[in-house]
């Protein structure tokens, strides 16, 4: 096959020449290309078929225990000048970084085939979309970008009638962490990525595309591409809005999106738009226009049941491909946080035994289409997508943050998305609970420097007639036993609900030197089970420990030096007198 459109057609050329694959494949998108793949990998080890009976069309990916979640420190950022990468990203002079990667691709692909996979990234007509080309040698990364993207023949034909795409260079490599890297080229749109076939190392449309990437071509068309969640909120008067949320890695994106109404507020109704990533456009009317441009979910399996995520866990008992979970005796995916059957082998594909960790991996994942969630809107399909009422940002902390605040105005909540901090997670390969400041969720995925990005954000602001009202929350508070205080999950929805009621501006808010807290009796709690004194600990704000905090995130914006936008570090100033009160 070939393509009218002559750069791509010299690129794959150039790629074909370099990496020397015995076959060319260029993806049609269609069920019979899918399931051919399927069947490929099943005949040679990479997917286990799971129990059919009970889980059809459910596969099973074992990645090498090294490969098992993204590797930030082996992911670049390669512009001409290090100061325009910024000190949230590692950087490579782009000269030096291709010297490197050609070493490494030359000849990878001997005796493997090598897949064209066109994608898109955002609904097919949608003008928010974008388009992109991912070439691998991995049949597993083209199965789940067929779920996880609009991939195939109409993708290229949208590419070859707009001429631009982004260029993805995959290979799985050797698998050896010591020759894996993830490296983006901005300027010239292009990614290059060795050595790993998990996630998003490996499927490039997702974070390296869709927020590296379009963060940076984001900043020069006057959008945003962001690490967050869409949903729509149908209230028991049947209106529905529209709420980004940004959590990090891990926390909660997945959890919220699909959000069933608990028993006694079954007037609501949550509906899912997406789950990770979200792009986000001043519409023509002054409001923040968002899509979700991906088309599946790549979710955490570990803790999903029935009362956690009733949606996911459904979704998850057909069509669907897992990496990294436990199988039970008669071979049906098993995690931990699973309600029924037991492990017999790990994620590794051992014998369980009990003593040896968790039998699946704590970051042991699957992919769906979007299709098969229960809450999925058709909205998702909407070429102009859903307009943002509320931005709600937030992260993992034991200690400090309340259950939820309301910033007092768009640059107020650019300082708070900028102050965002969160105890890592497995999703990312190091140390997991150690809080590090992950402003915006996109301390991995922003494809610039912060500095310049925090000033894109204000900009984006200021062009809104009706900008979303800003949130910060945060599920993960600890009590002095190191249980969570709230409830989390389902009950959420109360706290959406006031962030409702303050968007219809039914309820006021308490202020407080942070913010507006709910005040106690705005906060529906009837039929929770908190401890005593909780919901005030909750809603609480120690002038202390958010004195020392400041003085924190003042310590953290330094190191952006003179780039700092002026108006940042008014906001911080402003808060900071506050707390000084
Ligand atoms: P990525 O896909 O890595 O970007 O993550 P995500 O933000 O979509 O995270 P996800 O919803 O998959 O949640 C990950 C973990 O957080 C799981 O272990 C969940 O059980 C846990 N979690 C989610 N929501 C809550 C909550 O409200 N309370 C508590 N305590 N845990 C939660
Ligand atoms: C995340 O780590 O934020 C994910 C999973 O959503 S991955 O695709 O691996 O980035
Ligand atoms: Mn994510």
């Amino acid at each position: 096959m070939s393509t009218s459109n002559a750069e791509l057609q010299a690129w794959i050329n150039q790629v074909t020449r370099d990496c020397r694959p015995d076959s060319v494949h260029w993806c049609d998108g269609s069920e019979q290309e899918y399931q051919g793949l399927l069947e490929r990998m099943v005949a040679d080890g990479t997917l286990l078929k799971l129990n059919q009976e009970t889980h059809p069309d459910c596969y099973l990916h074992r990645s090498d225990p090294t490969d098992v979640a993204r590797t930030e420190h082996l992911t670049f950022v390669c512009t001409q000048e290090q100061e325009d990468a910024g000190p949230n990203n590692n950087w490579m002079a782009p000269g030096e970084a291709h010297v490197k990667l050609d070493k490494l691709f030359d000849g990878c692909m001997e005796g493997r085939t090598m897949y064209v996979v066109p994608y898109c990234m955002g609904p097919i007509d949608s003008p928010l979309a974008r388009c992109g080309v991912e070439i691998t040698d991995s049949p597993y990364v083209v199965a789940n970008l067929r779920l996880m993207t609009r991939m195939g023949q109409a993708a290229l034909q949208r590419i070859e009638r707009e001429g631009r795409f982004v260029k993805g260079q995959h290979s799985i490599g050797d698998l050896s962490p010591e020759r894996r890297f993830i490296m983006h080229f901005p300027d010239d749109l292009l990614i290059r990525s060795i050595g790993s076939g998990y996630g998003g190392n490996a499927l490039l449309s997702k974070k390296c595309h869709a927020l590296r990437i379009a963060s940076y071509q984001a900043r020069t068309e006057g959008w945003l591409a962001e690490h967050m969640l869409i949903l729509g909120l149908e209230a028991p008067n049947g209106k529905r809005c529209y709420v980004a949320a940004s959590f990090p890695s891990a926390c909660g994106k997945t959890n919220l999106a699909m959000l069933r109404a608990p028993l006694h507020m079954q007037g609501y109704k949550i509906f899912t738009i997406g789950d990770d990533i979200c792009w986000l456009q001043p519409g023509e009317d002054g409001r923040l226009w968002a899509i979700n441009p991906e088309a599946g979910f790549f979710g955490v399996v570990p803790g999903t049941n029935e009362d956690t995520n009733y949606n996911a866990y459904a979704m998850l008992n057909r069509d669907a491909l897992f990496a990294n979970v436990a199988v039970t005796a008669d071979n049906q995916p098993w995690w931990e946080g699973k309600k029924d059957g037991k492990p017999s082998l790990d994620w590794k594909g051992n014998p369980y035994t009990g003593g040896n960790g968790p039998a699946a991996h704590p970051n042991a994942r699957f992919t769906v289409s979007m299709r098969r969630c229960p809450s999925y809107a058709e909205e998702a399909e909407h070429p102009r997508g859903v307009p943002i009422s509320a931005i709600i940002f937030g992260g993992r902390r034991a200690r400090l943050a309340p259950l939820v605040y309301e910033a007092r105005d768009w640059a107020h909540g650019v300082m708070v998305g900028a102050s965002v901090a969160s105890e890592t997670t497995a999703a990312q390969t190091g140390a997991v609970g150690v809080v590090r400041r992950d402003p915006m969720a996109m301390k991995p995925f922003c494809g610039y420097n912060f500095a310049d990005y925090w000033g894109h954000w204000l900009n984006i602001g200021a062009q809104l007639k009706q900008p979303p009202k800003i949130f910060h929350v945060n599920w993960f508070r600890k009590d002095s036993d190191g249980k969570f205080m709230w409830p989390g999950f389902g009950e959420n929805l109360r706290v959406l609900e006031w962030i409702l009621q303050r968007c219809e501006e039914k309820v006021a808010g308490r202020e407080s030197p942070i913010g507006l807290l709910p005040k106690a009796e705005d906060l529906n709690v009837d039929g929770l089970d908190l401890a005593p004194d909780a919901l005030a600990a909750l809603l609480s704000v120690d002038s202390g420990e958010w004195r020392e905090e400041m003085e924190h995130i003042n310590e953290y914006f330094t190191q952006y030096g003179a780039r700092l936008p002026e108006r940042l570090r008014e906001t911080h100033r402003a808060q900071a007198g506050r707390l000084a009160d």
